[in-house]
């Protein structure tokens, strides 16, 4: 660091420099990322309320009466009545709040020492973070021909030391939702936490459904879910960071409070303690300002793009790997191999990222690619044919 003050606009001209070299969303290059530009009313509210911390919400009454109707609402959105939870900064949080709170549940409850949770393959990374922060074991449930977790894995994987179960609604990797509502059975008989990660579905599954798309049930309105992960950074087009979790029980917040005497709470669940509360201001005007109709919209909006994309690959002869549920789209070139074909694409400009579970190339379709960039990429793609 200099010693000297520098001025404001060539401090300014530094960074928009440094900028330049990010990829910009609008440009309709960024195919792989489950974020995407926030609506400019959320990034107007998310700055005026960039001071405000959630970790002492005693100094901030308003900000965490907005935080609670966002849990509220979300919550709703998910078939529970009187949800508990945060908005945190991202699945990964989310996820690790979900897991801890499973954890300490069954240590309180059950008196296991050496948890164990059962994940698909198809899990994101966050649970292994997870796993190893909290000290868990993971036992790996296989997935079934069809890409969705095979729930005859997941009973056999039951230990007297399973302290959670995990199911995606919305795969990382091919955006599939899992058989929740036998796996919520299950997870019921056996009085096992049973965890949704609805990071990317969460805000598409419920819109969808209602417009008459056929969609596995995935929420609270199963007796076996006890928290979902749901991001309103993702589909939900809120800024960076906002991830949720919403649990169904006040008291999978308390087995994880930990006292703090001298905050106006007494106790703290979150795992973070000075948090954005510009976060859940940004979410609750989104919300508010999309209402459901004009989250259907774009959900829609976004699968006709993925069908129109998985048409056009198929015209021209490529290999989509399994029928879409939501807007992730995965295919194979016939003869060029996976990460060959994905540096090609980056050679051309397109960054898409490569699925591992089948190996193929994933395309998250998310608001910022149009249909004219995907006819663009189309035009690549017959070249490479
Ligand atoms: N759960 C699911 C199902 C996810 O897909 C993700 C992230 C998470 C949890 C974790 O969420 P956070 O990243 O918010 O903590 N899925 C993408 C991934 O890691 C996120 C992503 C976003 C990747 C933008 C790339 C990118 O450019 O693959």
């Amino acid at each position: 660091m200099q010693d000297e003050p520098i001025d404001k606009e060539i401090i300014l001209n530094e960074l928009m420099e440094l900028h330049k070299l990010d990829y910009n969303y609008a440009d309709g290059r960024i195919l792989g990322s489950m974020c995407t530009e926030a609506h400019p009313f959320a990034k107007e509210v998310y700055c005026k309320f960039l001071d405000t911390n959630l970790g002492d919400p005693g100094l901030f009454k308003g900000t965490k009466h907005i935080e609670n109707d966002v849990i509220k609402f979300i919550g709703n959105l998910l078939s529970l009545e009187k949800p508990y939870g945060n908005i945190v900064t991202g699945g990964t949080e989310a996820n690790l709040m979900a897991i801890r709170a499973a954890r300490n549940h069954a240590r309180k409850y059950k008196g296991i020492v050496d948890g164990e949770i059962i994940i698909p393959d198809s899990a994101h990374f966050s649970f292994k973070k997870a796993a190893d922060m909290l000290n868990l074991k993971i036992v790996e449930a296989e997935l079934g021909d069809d890409f969705r977790i095979n729930v005859e894995s997941v009973k056999n994987a039951i230990s007297e030391n399973t302290v959670a179960i995990v199911a995606i609604a919305g795969t990382t990797e091919l955006g599939l939702i899992d058989p929740i509502e036998e796996i919520s059975k299950i997870a019921h008989e056996n009085n096992i936490y049973f965890h949704v990660d609805a990071a990317f579905g969460g805000f598409s599954i419920p819109f969808l459904k209602e417009a008459g798309y056929e969609l596995p049930v995935f929420d609270f309105s199963l007796e076996g879910v006890c928290s979902i992960t749901v991001d309103p950074h993702k589909m939900g087009l809120a800024p960076i960071p906002a991830g949720g979790i919403i649990f169904r029980k006040k008291e999978y917040l308390q087995v994880m409070a930990i006292d703090s005497p001298y905050l106006t709470v007494k106790t703290q669940s979150t795992i973070v303690g000075t948090r954005l509360g510009a976060s859940s201001a940004a979410t609750y005007a989104i919300m508010k300002y999309f209402g459901k109709k004009g989250y259907s919209k774009i959900a829609q909006n976004l699968m006709e793009n993925t069908y129109f994309l998985k048409e056009g690959l198929e015209n021209i002869g490529y290999d989509v790997v399994c029928e879409p549920e939501l807007n992730i789209l995965a295919f194979n070139h016939p003869n060029i191999e996976a990460h060959d074909f994905a540096k090609k694409l980056d050679e051309l400009g397109w960054k898409v990222s490569v699925a591992k579970c089948p190996i193929a190339i994933r395309i998250v379709l998310m608001n910022h690619i149009k249909k004219s960039h995907l006819k663009e990429l189309l035009e690549d793609l017959e070249k490479i044919y």
